[in-house]
């Protein structure tokens, strides 16, 4: 009889040797992680060139986003700390993600969101789960400014992205991606809003391909990665909500893509530094450009992603037709950050509309076109 067991496993008991973990942290988990990555042939030829190009879907993370990877961890540590509560601010993933670990840990857990800023689906899981849910007359940079107040005056412990157990969660999808692989990609397109994201995965490919900090044990782990020269980082933002590409904090950010509608990100500093390093890019891509990719994902790919996620195809096909011609045969990532159903407002405005029709069969022919 062949051994058919299925075996699940979160991103902890998989990565165990290059997290700050021990036999003493207990793993809240939901079995994140290992997240499809697909070859998207049908996007290949809208890009051009002869490229290879995958996308890696966190959407298919168990509360529908990458949040998942460094939640695990933070909430696990939390509970290792003896933590009793949590907090957060945020445009919604991170809320909805706090709030399912929390609840699966049984910590209490504040949540901080921009009133009328959050897509629907998310403010449902932050309230489903059982967490306070506060929505703050403000943007998402006065949110989080309070709770950074709040956590360092009072015994709560902080899970956005400025808490490092985060960071070092979300560096497994990096890890992923090399697996899969069996190499780095030569360049990888993510989307930009309190930059967390392009921090962890640059950290996550350095440390997998041996170029690591002195923490890490692992030199070069994989020796049959046919490709160590690390991948250009390709960050970008929503062209209303650009702080980093202005080179000044946004007061004021607008852009459909309320996941990424940031004006002053926390890991600032650490995203110049991944683009820097890599030889990456950090740039725009407009609400238009935005969209036209979440539709081109849906209509092409079978992959219904949240406006926020389509920033990096949205910003792959503007850097192929505007600044650099693909030639060779680049792998390429483009990682998709959180499912369409988050915010089914968006989806029912962009689509056309179900046609209301009577119980008669020849109309309903007629309409489908047979
Ligand atoms: C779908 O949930 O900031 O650059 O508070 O939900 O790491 O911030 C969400 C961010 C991209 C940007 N795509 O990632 C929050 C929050 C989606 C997101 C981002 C977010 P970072």
């Amino acid at each position: 009889m062949p051994d058919n067991r299925i075996i699940y496993e979160g991103i902890i008991e998989r990565y165990r040797k290059f997290l700050p973990v021990s036999e003493k942290t207990p793993i809240i988990t939901l079995y994140e992680g290992n997240t499809p990555l697909l070859r998207a042939k049908n996007l290949e030829s809208v890009v051009g060139g002869n490229i290879n190009l995958y996308l890696k879907f966190e959407g298919a993370n168990p509360t529908g986003s990458f949040k998942d990877r460094g939640m695990t961890m933070a909430i696990s540590k939390a509970v290792e700390e003896k933590s009793r509560a949590v907090i957060c601010a945020s445009t919604g993933n991170t809320a909805a993600s706090a709030a399912a670990y929390s609840a699966k840990a049984g910590l209490k857990c504040a949540v901080i969101i921009p009133d009328g800023s959050i897509a629907l689906g998310k403010l449902s899981q932050a309230m489903m789960h059982g967490a306070k849910v506060i929505a703050l007359k403000g943007n998402f940079d006065d949110a989080l400014r309070i709770v950074l107040e709040i956590t360092e005056k009072y015994p709560i412990t902080l899970v956005n992205s400025l808490n490092p157990y985060r960071i070092e969660g979300q560096k497994t999808a990096a890890f992923e991606i090399i697996d899969f692989l069996g190499r780095v990609p030569d360049y990888h397109f993510i989307p930009v809003g309190n930059a967390g994201n392009i921090t962890a995965y640059w950290k996550g490919y350095k440390e997998y391909c041996g170029f690591s900090n002195a923490n890490c044990e692992f030199k070069n782990p994989k020796s049959e990665i046919r490709n160590p020269k690390l991948p250009k980082m390709m960050g970008f933002q929503a062209a209303g909500a650009a702080p980093i590409v202005k080179g000044k904090p946004i007061k004021n950010p607008k852009t459909i893509a309320t996941a990424i509608k940031i004006g002053n990100p926390a890991s600032w500093k650490k995203a110049e530094e991944a683009r820097d390093e890599s030889g990456g890019i950090i740039s725009t891509v407009t609400d238009t450009e935005i969209l036209k990719a979440y539709k081109l994902l849906a209509s092409l790919e079978g992959i219904f992603v949240e406006p926020a996620s389509a920033a990096s195809v949205a910003g792959l096909i503007k850097y192929s037709s505007k600044v650099h011609k693909f030639s060779g045969s680049e792998v390429i990532v483009c990682t998709l950050t959180g499912h369409g159903l988050k915010d089914p407002d968006r989806a029912i405005k962009s689509a056309v509309k179900p046609k209301i029709i009577k119980q008669d069969m020849k109309k309903i022919l007629k309409e489908i076109g047979l």
